[in-house]
């Protein structure tokens, strides 16, 4: 075990303001100390490595090296100066903070619980261009919760088939429609094919209507194609892009929105694959930490769970990722750091996942009316189809906003009371 691990720890060190702040929840392999274990996280992330240098003073690393200040059970808050990052630079960070300490040997499992990012860093990116104000001023729906679908089946539909699944929703009430996330350009349903078809039916359907729709057509691809497919969509006049936040990797993100300036879509993150790092209580990056990330590159919207749907993550988190993708002053709550957001707009909080008119009483109560609530099945399953589905959805919300019991205003709203019959109503 290398000694000069324990040259990180400084414990009762004051972080500086522009300091960046990170929380690691950690089990130190048999046979390590905490201490050791903590100082070679901050090594590790930092500066140092696991023996002294002949290149450079322990002394002198250390004192630009990150510091381990706190320590409280199996938690470690550790202070990195401002200069350990390349500004506006998303992969180096993650490379620094969230990179090789995830397969040192000096601990079992070791999990990034929370980031506090020093203005001078927030400040580095673009944020939300539209954010929850300026969505709710393109739709033209001051306050009550957005109501989405996504088209399904997920894979398997032509772009006709495709357009004409989402022109059901959006005349059955629905404001938005979205691709699925694994649904790019494949043969059966190519990306250009189905933004021709699938645009020409939402402005039928907002002629129908009289209500603004929005189609958020997924660009996910190596980078130059989204570009190439984000510009296609603004030539069409689509208002919206969305992209899967993970699978493109951060940099592909941070390009793909510095495009949206130019573009002026509103970008839509999905977060497929989070899971793979967010799900294990005990190792990886929480959801937290990803929506943060999300939130300083810039998606207007991000997907942050239900807690009631089909997807896991425990009300107490979700509530806590929705304070960190809509918040300005976030409070310190648990392990988890304030964080004041200045600048950086707020991105509006997606529910989807196992959704349907039943649960949208308690996503209301639990997460207020600044949500996008998304169902697929839970809509396209209705027993007479997407356009009553996306009826149903709409007087759930219509109930719920007015505190009408979703039994009671089924008894003189027949889409939602067939919806109740197939799926219930939440029972928390
Ligand atoms: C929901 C969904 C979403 C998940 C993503 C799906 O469909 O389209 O991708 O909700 O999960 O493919 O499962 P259903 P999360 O409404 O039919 O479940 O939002 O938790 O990232
Ligand atoms: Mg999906």
């Amino acid at each position: 075990m290398a000694k000069g691990y324990l040259h990180y720890i400084n414990l009762g060190y004051k972080p500086k303001k522009d300091e960046l702040i990170a929380v690691y929840k950690f089990k130190p392999r048999k046979g390590v100390g905490k201490k050791e274990a903590a100082g070679a996280i901050a090594a590790e992330s930092s500066t140092g490595t696991w023996t002294t240098l002949s290149t450079m003073t322990l002394k002198r690393m250390t004192k630009i090296g990150a510091k381990v200040y706190k320590m409280y059970g199996d938690y470690a808050e550790i202070a990195y100066p401002l200069d350990l990052f390349e500004l506006g630079n998303m992969p180096e960070i993650l490379s620094s903070i969230a990179g090789n300490i995830f397969g040192m040997k000096e601990v079992d499992t070791i999990r990034l619980v929370d980031v506090k990012w020093p203005t001078k860093l927030k400040n580095s990116f673009k944020g939300p261009q539209f954010g929850i104000k300026g969505v709710r001023k393109l739709l033209g729906v001051k306050k009550r919760p957005l109501v989405g679908t996504i088209v399904k089946p997920k894979l398997g539909l032509t772009s006709k088939e495709h357009a004409k699944v989402a022109y059901e929703a959006w005349v059955g009430g629905l404001d938005i429609v979205k691709d699925d996330e694994n649904l790019t350009s494949q043969p059966f349903n190519k990306f250009k094919k189905r933004v021709e078809e699938t645009l020409k039916l939402k402005w039928k359907a907002e002629k129908e209507t009289g209500e603004r729709k929005m189609y958020m057509a997924n660009v996910t691809a190596e980078t130059r194609e989204m570009l190439k497919r984000a510009k296609f969509l603004k030539d069409m006049g689509n208002e919206y892009a969305m992209v899967d936040i993970l699978t493109v990797g951060f940099a592909g993100l941070q390009t793909l929105r510095d495009e949206m300036d130019k573009l002026k879509l509103v970008l839509h993150g999905h977060r497929a694959m989070h899971a793979a790092l967010t799900r294990n209580p005990n190792h990886g990056i929480s959801m937290s930490v990803l929506a943060e990330i999300s939130r300083l590159i810039g998606t207007d919207q991000l997907h942050v769970g239900t807690a009631v749907g089909k997807m896991e993550g425990k009300k107490k988190d979700i509530i806590y990722i929705v304070d960190d993708v809509e918040g300005k002053f976030i409070r310190k709550r648990g392990h988890m750091l304030a964080e004041n957001w200045g600048k950086i707009k707020p991105m509006f909080a997606v529910c989807s996942g196992g959704l349907h008119p039943g649960l949208v009483p308690p996503l209301v109560k639990m997460f207020g009316e600044d949500i996008i609530i998304q169902a697929g099945g839970g809509v396209h399953g209705h027993p007479r189809g997407t356009r009553k589905g996306a009826t149903a959805m709409r007087q759930a919300v219509d109930a719920t906003l007015r505190g009408v019991p979703l039994r009671e205003y089924a008894k003189t709203h027949k889409e939602l009371k067939e919806a109740i019959e197939k799926w219930g109503v939440y029972k928390g």
